[in-house]
């Protein structure tokens, strides 16, 4: 399962490109434009899995620094200031790590 068998390149692209420019990552606007949102419950649940590098069930902080290399492998990476607030919206129990739950919510609520 490639992320791109879930979402289009096109989108994917664009919605990259939009945020290219250092602390400027929105995670809703850009779970919006890279057509997530529109998405049915499972198969947001596997775009959380392919964003699971590790398969630990979780997306740490480590993998959410990287979450758009997710999406394409020359999304940048997030900067340490963007990775603690895509965190910090996503983690409603606070154990430093977004659950697939915790994930269909940050992505349902954007
Ligand atoms: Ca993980
Ligand atoms: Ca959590």
């Amino acid at each position: 399962m490639s992320i791109t068998d879930l979402l289009s390149v096109e989108d994917i692209k664009k919605a990259v490109a939009a945020f290219a420019a250092a602390e400027s990552f929105n995670h809703k606007k850009f779970f919006e434009m890279v057509g997530l949102k529109k998405k049915n419950k499972q198969d947001v649940e596997k775009v959380f899995h392919i964003l699971d590098k590790d398969k630990s069930g979780f997306i740490e902080e480590d993998e959410l620094k990287f979450i758009l290399k997710g999406f394409t492998p020359d999304g940048r990476d997030l900067s340490d200031k963007e990775t603690k607030a895509l965190l910090a919206a996503g983690d409603k129990d606070g154990d430093g790590k977004i659950g697939a739950e915790e994930f269909s919510a940050l992505v349902a609520e954007s």
